[in-house]
């Protein structure tokens, strides 16, 4: 049986494979990685990711942030400042976290976000995934006693791809327009350009926002005012999805919390809350990553007139799950 008979307009499923499960990452081919190594002239490289203990208190409901806890050794003693019984000279501790793997900055696997859609055609819309993956059939549903996880499309795909190629960073800051500063297609052309930017076929978008750098200048005294009228893109902007599509982008990481925007975005009912989700990782299969952080690496290109480097961002290879935390890394 095949997995659908009928997929979403706009969608390319099916283009990397009947079975494929990482999408566009499959762009990011060892010449377009060669490409982006070249970037790494210096050596020099960035953090680009949040502590994992931010944004201090709750963005998302229901994303809580990380509680570190001690192990206990088989000998039930905590293994914190743990020594052999027998008295060796040696002292250890092992720790264990307890967190939501989207509480900071973040990747969103294919398996995270969906879409109701018919696609077995038989006038029943399902719960469906990229390249028509169904929560019925390739998810383990939350039930008395048991986790739920995903059997197709779980982060460990995105891992085993190492996440490695060319970034290009956008500094959008000043880009938004309206009162909730979203970003469509001509602002984003417009902000590519003046920045010399490149955007080819396989490469990471990387959309600076100024978000993050909110976030660890005030910590738990952040303005929600002033974190709201950060940009992000407009989902509803047509040609902003067009653009996605024809770019061949393989990712788009933002410093925001969705890459996209919610408020003000004009939407029709029934339709996706969340347009550039649907789009991007639905339709496309292009990953989106979140909540990054580009304080340091943006002014260090934009003194030298660059937009390009090389990005390395696996997830955690973690069987199962629909997301990961991050730390990527910028090397230039
Ligand atoms: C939601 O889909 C609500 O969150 P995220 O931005 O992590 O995809």
């Amino acid at each position: 049986m095949p997995r659908w008979l009928k997929r979403p307009e706009g969608s390319n499923w099916g283009a990397f494979g009947d079975d494929d499960q990482v999408g566009r990452m499959n762009l990011v081919t060892p010449e377009r990685r060669r490409r982006a190594l070249a970037e790494a002239r210096e050596g020099r490289c960035f953090l680009l990711g949040l502590p994992l203990d931010y944004p201090k208190g709750k963005i998302f409901a229901g994303r809580n942030p990380p509680r570190l806890e001690p192990t206990y050794g088989g000998d039930g003693r905590v293994m914190y400042d743990w020594t052999f019984a027998d008295r060796g000279s040696d002292v250890i501790n092992d720790d264990r976290v307890v967190m939501d793997l989207q509480y900071s900055s973040q990747w969103d696997g294919l398996s995270h976000y969906g879409c109701c859609f018919d696609a077995d055609d038989d006038g029943v819309a399902e719960h469906v995934y990229y390249n028509g993956y169904r929560s019925d059939r390739d998810f383990v549903q939350p039930a008395e006693g048991v986790s739920p996880r995903a059997l197709a499309l779980g982060i460990e795909n995105l891992a085993r791809t190492c996440v490695q190629g060319r970034g290009v960073l956008v500094d959008v800051r000043r880009a938004g327009s309206g009162p909730h500063a979203l970003v469509g297609y001509e602002a984003l052309m417009a902000a590519i350009e003046a920045q010399k930017a490149h955007v080819e076929e396989g490469d990471l978008l990387c959309l600076y926002t100024g978000y993050g750098d909110l976030l660890m200048r005030d910590g738990e005294a952040v303005d929600r005012d002033e974190l709201a009228g950060c940009p992000g893109l407009d989902g509803a902007d047509k040609r902003l999805l067009e653009w996605i599509d024809r770019s061949g982008l393989a990712a788009i990481c933002a410093d925001n919390p969705m890459v996209e925007k919610m408020e003000g975005v004009e939407r029709c009912e029934g339709t996706a809350r969340l347009p550039l989700h649907e789009h991007c990782l639905v339709k496309l299969g292009v990953h989106l990553g979140e909540f990054w952080w580009f304080g340091a690496i943006a002014p260090w290109l934009a003194e030298r007139g660059r937009a390009h480097f090389l990005l390395t961002a696996p997830p955690l290879n973690l069987p199962g799950a629909v997301g990961s935390p991050a730390t990527p890394v910028g090397t230039v």
